[in-house]
């Protein structure tokens, strides 16, 4: 296997801060939702934290078959403080659509460069993207319906309660 061109390897070491960024974004909002007493998002969005990591590490493997060349950068401070939990999840649905670009002008760029093996791989993202912007999309809309209501707030808390696994 052909080692990494330098534009893809710059394009994959930015893409594992976008998922640590994300991750970390995340691990704000469990936070966020725990001493809101919102157990069920929290709960969700700590198994999300986990599955961005996920995403994370695959980067970093695929880049070890690759010849290498993994840079770690600096990853920024999340938002500390959220106005509900239909703002959380509107932030996330918004975070998602930006990853989503991310891993398209890879994908551009894997073509640009001929590089046939790191398009499988993005591959792989734009799917669990379509999954990702889906869910987010999904809660979403369930919170829109909710609206003001603290029941349905509470009962959208309780079914992102039924999440048991990231993934
Ligand atoms: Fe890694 O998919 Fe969300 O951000």
């Amino acid at each position: 296997m052909p080692q990494l061109s330098p534009k893809i390897r710059d394009a994959l070491n930015q893409q594992i801060n976008v998922e640590l960024s994300s991750a970390y974004r995340y691990l704000a909002m469990s936070a966020y939702c725990s001493e809101a007493n919102l157990q069920g998002a929290a709960t969700w969005l700590r198994l999300q934290w986990q599955e961005e990591l996920a995403h994370a590490t695959k980067l970093i493997d695929y880049m070890g078959d690759r010849g290498g060349g993994v840079s770690l950068k600096a990853v920024p401070q999340p938002p500390g403080a959220f106005q509900s939990l239909p703002d959380v999840f509107e932030k996330v649905l918004h975070d998602e659509q930006e990853v989503t670009a991310a891993i398209y002008r890879i994908y551009d760029l894997a073509m640009q460069e001929k590089d046939y093996a790191a398009q499988g791989l993005m591959q792989w993202y734009v799917q669990e993207q379509v999954e990702e912007e889906n869910s987010a999309a999904e809660i979403v809309s369930m919170l829109r319906m909710a609206g003001d209501s603290a029941a349905g707030l509470l009962i959208v808390d309780r079914r992102l309660a039924e999440r048991t696994a990231a993934g």
